[in-house]
């Protein structure tokens, strides 16, 4: 086995207890807490390429890597280095560096789509000021959404879908106005009636349709054979903006991301997670005559202290430059295809049906006999057989994500040594979910 489990937990457990009394759930954020798992949450002591270790000396291959950022593998020489260099220099200025501007060309020249770019600090800030900057743009109010999709955490995002189809949502979320809920209209995801049902009805008072073109937060759901083009499509004839969240997708579905890998080309994207190389950066960007709505070129106001923090902004540049050199994206994706078959294989010779999808750097494992392709199908999994399959892989020295609705993200690290364990892991892991 080539992660060593020692299986004690008591400094994670007495740690945990601490910060309890700390941080509220002792975490700081939910999908951290391992409360759709049960059990003590773990506290990572370090990184290294596919591993992580706890503070109680045991090291798993790690497929959350940060929730997607570390595609590289945890502390790569090469980031590490730009880290340290920009550093050296000075960490943050409230100035311009060129720092944001190589990031920004480097971004522009993978995804021409984004003809002005600008960072932000969180996945989050990068949907809240695209959401704006729509509005702005549009002169109308609504933003329609679709249901298992996360955009970070900003209000008119936390709304739960109405009661029926093109209804405005009700707050998914305490403290969530009614009011601001309202502004949204949640409809299934691959659902392409609903969406031209939302269009015909509401058309003229939506600013946008934000999407996740390969949903990662319900568990990776693709989209349906032409549901991204009739998103285009019917967006365009509304005059609505079409906006890719992207903080997930980019660089991890494609190495230009899902609008390069389905020849879609929305009229803003967001972007997190990979473009910092693990530390906290978004950034949105889109047509040049929309972006140049936002402030100082135009009246659209949005800002930042930490926004395009120099060691950010060379972290994410290092990783971008090592993921174009020749072949390196598509052995991450050859590996993901690698761990899917082997799951798949482990999940039939214990007599479990699962649905093992992937979206090129990323997959997810569903308890299900049949696909799952919205939010409805991937809720009627079978998430009660996760827990186990979880703590068992945990047991044997695999960190997977929390919750079954996470998606497993692979590095240029994860050799066939660590995909070969995982996959051995499976196999009694699968057994004990039966
Ligand atoms: P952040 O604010 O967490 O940087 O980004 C929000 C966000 C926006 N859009 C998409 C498609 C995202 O996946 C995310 C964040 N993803 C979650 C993972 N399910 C972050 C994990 C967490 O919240 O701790």
């Amino acid at each position: 086995m080539t992660s060593q489990a020692t299986g004690t937990t008591t400094a994670s457990a007495r740690l945990f207890a601490e910060a309890c009394e700390l941080l509220p759930g002792g975490v700081s954020s939910p999908a951290r807490a391992f409360k759709s798992v049960g059990g003590t949450p773990r506290f990572i002591a370090s990184g290294s390429g596919a591993y992580v270790t706890d503070v109680d000396g045991n090291r798993y291959v790690d497929y959350v890597l940060s929730f997607g950022p570390h595609i590289l593998g945890h502390a790569p020489a090469a980031v590490l280095r730009a880290i340290g260099e920009s550093a050296a220099a000075g960490v943050s200025f409230g100035a311009p560096t060129v720092h944001e501007l190589e990031l920004a060309r480097e971004i522009n020249r993978m995804m021409p789509s984004l003809e002005l770019v600008r960072f932000v600090n969180s996945g989050t800030e990068a949907v809240m000021s695209a959401l704006r900057l729509a509005r702005a743009f549009t002169g109308r109010d609504l933003i329609v959404k679709f249901e298992g999709h996360y955009h970070g955490h900003a209000d008119t995002m936390l709304a739960r879908a109405g009661s029926a189809v093109a209804t405005l949502s009700q707050p998914d979320s305490p403290g969530v106005p009614a009011s601001a809920a309202a502004q949204t209209i949640v409809v299934p995801f691959n659902d392409a009636d609903s969406v031209r049902q939302v269009f015909s009805e509401q058309g003229e008072r939506i600013a946008a349709l934000i999407v996740e073109p390969v949903a990662g937060n319900m568990g990776v759901v693709l989209p349906a054979p032409g549901f991204l083009q009739m998103l285009r499509t019917v967006t365009r004839e509304h005059g609505a903006l079409l906006i890719f969240d992207e903080v997930m997708s980019g660089f991890r579905v494609h190495l230009a991301g899902a609008q390069a890998l389905y020849g879609v080309t929305p009229d803003l994207t967001t972007l997190g997670k990979v473009i910092g190389g693990g530390l906290p950066v978004g950034a949105y960007g889109g047509r040049r005559e929309i972006m140049s709505m936002v402030a100082p070129s135009g009246p659209v106001y949005q800002a930042g202290t930490m926004s395009g923090n120099p060691v950010a902004m060379a972290a994410g540049r290092a990783v971008l430059d090592a993921l174009r050199t020749p072949d390196a994206w598509h052995r991450i994706a050859r590996s993901t295809e690698r761990l899917a078959h082997g799951l798949r294989a482990a999940a039939k010779s214990a007599g479990i049906e699962v649905q093992v999808p992937t979206a090129g750097t990323m997959l997810s494992v569903y308890f299900s006999a049949t696909p799952v392709t919205d939010w409805t199908t991937a809720a009627a999994t079978s998430s009660s057989r996760f827990a186990p399959f979880f703590h068992s892989m945990l047991e044997q020295g695999v960190y997977l994500p929390p919750s079954p609705y996470e998606a497993w993200f692979v590095s240029s690290a994860h050799d066939d040594e660590a995909i070969d364990a995982t996959v051995r892991a499976a196999a009694t892991a699968f057994r004990l979910a039966r």
